[in-house]
């Protein structure tokens, strides 16, 4: 059944709010028929991910959701079935008090942050009872096992990413649209999305005296900025630099749909935060995940929690390798060019592994059909 949705995305400082909303907008237009309209408080930020929308407009279509720009005083509108608060994302004041004088009332639900910590099994799905208002919100989490929210997958995700994987050609044609030729064969092709990190001149360190050649592709950001500033000069994207081993490959900040296939296609992926996570594990190639720094080092503890899954399935010594590199790359570790070498020699178990990860992820569910279903039955 068609139900109208209202999602509410706060664009805190980074690209993962918006990206992982815009995500679930999408499915549930595209492939659930629901009729959607994503309010987004930074239409210019959502346009990096997203060439067709446009920050001048305080309205538009794109991809058939509704997007509009959620700027203050906040428009009389008519509410939706299902309203979503991203993250917290604070809804207006005037729409919660519509929500609460209309009967029945929306399905109010809070999309919670990507955790693999067990508490979430527990907490997926609670009421949380409005302190002054006839209202109860409901709290979503993402997660890994079938207890959780589940994660975001397009249909036909994995099908587009093998057919990817296999064929060169395919392959090459997207190196060439970033003006690229692919990487020798020998090369080892590395992506890397991070925030600032104090391990990285350790390890462009032990790229660059490496004994193989490393291809290092990096979008416009924080990590090309700090690239930058390692190699003494400004690396401006569409530039190559070459230091020792390592040539890096500024590229510009990436459509989703292309930075999807930039996961595809090299042999490891460096990624941060919620949303390039997912996707680096639905990608189905070895990863080294960043997690969002937070206060009194908390992100340390959900980083314990997947490695501890993550890893589970391999043999010790290869488990040891990439728990001690990820570890390392977290905790700003000065001696992370130590580890890289076993990482690189251990390619091919963590590249088996990934495959074997990613098949698996639709174990914990997907998320919008998840959604869809827990608001169903709230609106029956
Ligand atoms: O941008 P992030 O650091 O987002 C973070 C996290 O979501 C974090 O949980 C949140 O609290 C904080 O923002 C405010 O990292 P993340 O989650 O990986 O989101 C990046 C998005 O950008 C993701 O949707 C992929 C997309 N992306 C592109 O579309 N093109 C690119 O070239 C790159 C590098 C990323």
């Amino acid at each position: 059944m068609t139900r109208t949705w209202d999602i509410f995305c706060s664009v805190v400082d980074n690209f993962g709010d918006i990206g992982v909303c815009w995500r679930l907008a999408r499915q549930l237009s595209s492939e659930l028929g629901q009729s959607v309209r994503l309010w987004v408080d930074d239409v210019a930020s959502f346009q990096r991910i997203c060439h067709a929308a446009d920050p001048a407009r305080a309205s538009q279509r794109v991809g058939g959701v509704e997007i509009r720009r959620w700027g203050v005083p906040f428009p009389r509108v008519a509410l939706a079935d299902v309203v979503i608060e991203g993250f917290g994302a604070r809804l207006p004041d005037a729409y919660l008090e519509a929500m609460a004088a209309q009967l029945p009332h929306p399905v109010w639900i809070n999309l919670e942050y990507l955790s693999a910590e067990s508490w979430v099994e527990g907490c997926h799905g609670l009421p949380s009872p409005h302190p002054g208002l006839p209202l109860v919100k409901h709290f979503f989490f993402p997660g890994f096992t079938a207890a959780t929210g589940g994660l975001l997958m397009e249909s036909g995700l994995a099908q587009a990413r093998d057919a990817f994987q296999r064929d060169p050609a395919a392959q090459a044609a997207f190196w060439r649209s970033l003006g690229l030729a692919p990487a020798d064969g020998d090369a080892l092709c590395v992506s890397l999305f991070c925030y600032d990190n104090a391990a990285l001149p350790a390890l462009v360190e032990a790229w660059r005296a490496g004994a193989t050649p490393i291809v290092c592709v990096v979008p416009e950001g924080t990590a090309l900025a700090q690239l930058s500033r390692i190699a003494g000069h400004a690396i401006a994207p569409g530039t190559n630099v070459n230091l020792g081993c390592l040539t890096v490959r500024a590229i510009p900040f990436l459509e989703l749909e292309q930075y999807d296939r930039l996961l595809w296609a090299c042999d490891f992926n460096f990624v941060r935060g919620e949303d390039s996570f997912v996707r680096a594990q639905l990608a189905a190639r070895p990863l080294v995940w960043q997690a969002y720094p937070q206060q009194k080092d908390a992100h340390l503890q959900k980083l314990s929690a997947f490695l501890e899954r993550y890893a589970a399935g391999l043999d010790a010594d290869t488990r040891a390798v990439i728990c001690a590199f990820t570890e390392g790359w977290n905790r700003a570790s000065a001696d992370i060019g130590r580890h890289w070498p076993a990482m690189r020699s251990r390619r091919d178990a963590l590249a088996a592994h990934a495959r074997n990860w990613a098949g698996n992820l639709a174990a914990g569910g997907n998320l919008a059909i998840k959604l869809a279903k827990f608001c169903a039955d709230r609106l029956k």
